[in-house]
């Protein structure tokens, strides 16, 4: 029997904080003091600079708008918010932490195992992966269930035509992933008041795993993951929320039965397996009709409606027919 003592340290509603302002404050103080020491120097430098230059170029066929939902046509948000606010709860759970401390994860060597109701179980390395599928870009808009969002350019192939190689069986039902657990690597992992039963695992229904818009995600604008969003390899579900989306992604294991998730695991009562976007279904704890764009500040929220499925209800909401939503949550 798991006997273990989880301290919950929950998903808080972005009405309820600001974490933004005070980030931002900070990373602007960083700024300033990169930049007269640039000054002081002799040279004027942007001290966020290194952050903004990201990974390694990536070669991918580019989005375009259409009705399949691979590009919203929205503003992307800045990479500097996207990169700098993130949720990845191995490295802690403040919104700066992954930017902070995911650089002492390694990811090179990586590989990533396909297990259970497939006919054909392995491994690929990193390098397999991406010498074997062609990447594409998709713009997405991303919805934490924390009540914010923004628009991200992937760089990923669709999840389909890694799983069809592995050829699931006729009982493969669902679809399970883990991430990395590496403590030595991960402080939020380590920390005394740890909130996960480590590795972070997620899961999808097989149909919502072979969809056109479920893509590995090795990139964002244009170039290879920053490790704070989930390098080097990670899902990304644009119609669910955020925390479906799991990072650096080890393992993906084909089943018959519904697969624990590390939320459900933590609060059953709170996240569901399915959590489609939903206006409305309220969390428990906050209402889900609203969401705040990044970048906002305090003087403009940037508060939008949440649309069903984050908008992508033309392209999934079929999957979905016949199901009590509110029960399936
Ligand atoms: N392994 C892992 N994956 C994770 C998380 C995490 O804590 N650990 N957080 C999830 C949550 S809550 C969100 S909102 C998204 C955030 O992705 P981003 O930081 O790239 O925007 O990642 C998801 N994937
Ligand atoms: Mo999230």
């Amino acid at each position: 029997m798991l006997v273990r003592e989880r301290f919950k340290v929950p998903h808080i509603p972005s009405s309820e904080i600001t974490p933004e302002s005070i980030y931002m404050r900070r990373r602007q103080l960083m700024k300033a003091a990169g930049l007269l020491g640039g000054v002081a120097a002799g040279v004027a430098f942007d001290a966020g600079a290194a952050v903004a230059t990201g990974g390694k170029p990536l070669q991918f066929a580019p989005a375009t708008a259409g009705s399949d939902g691979f590009h919203t046509g929205e503003d992307q948000t800045p990479f500097t918010d996207a990169s700098q606010y993130c949720n990845f709860y191995e490295f802690g759970t403040g919104k700066s932490d992954p930017a902070d401390y995911a650089h002492e994860m390694s990811t090179d060597p990586w590989s990533l195992e396909v297990t259970g109701e497939v006919a054909k179980p392995g491994k690929l390395s990193l390098e397999d992966i991406l010498g074997r599928y062609p990447l594409e870009e998709r713009i997405y808009r991303l919805r934490c269930v924390e009540a914010w969002s923004m628009v991200i350019p992937w760089v990923g192939f669709p999840l389909a035509s890694l799983l069809r190689e592995f050829e699931p069986t006729s009982k493969a039902k669902y679809v399970a992933f883990e991430t990395l657990y590496r403590p030595k690597e991960m402080r939020g992992t380590r920390s005394f008041g740890s909130t996960i039963d480590w590795p972070y695992r997620e899961g999808l229904r097989l149909d919502e795993a072979m969809n056109p818009l479920t893509l590995m995600a090795v990139g964002m604008y244009g170039k290879t993951l920053p490790n704070q969003n989930g390098a080097p390899i990670r899902l990304v579900v644009p119609w669910k929320y955020g925390f479906k989306s799991i990072k650096s992604v080890v393992r993906i294991h084909l089943t018959d039965k519904q697969p624990a998730t590390s939320w459900q695991d933590q609060n059953a009562r709170e996240y569901g397996f399915y959590s489609n976007v939903n206006p409305e279904v309220d969390h428990p704890r906050w209402s889900q009709k609203y969401e705040r764009r990044l970048p906002s500040s305090l003087f403009s929220p940037n508060r939008i409606p949440t649309t069903m499925f984050n908008g992508y209800g033309e392209q999934v909401a079929h999957l979905y027919t016949g199901m009590d939503l509110k029960k399936y949550y």
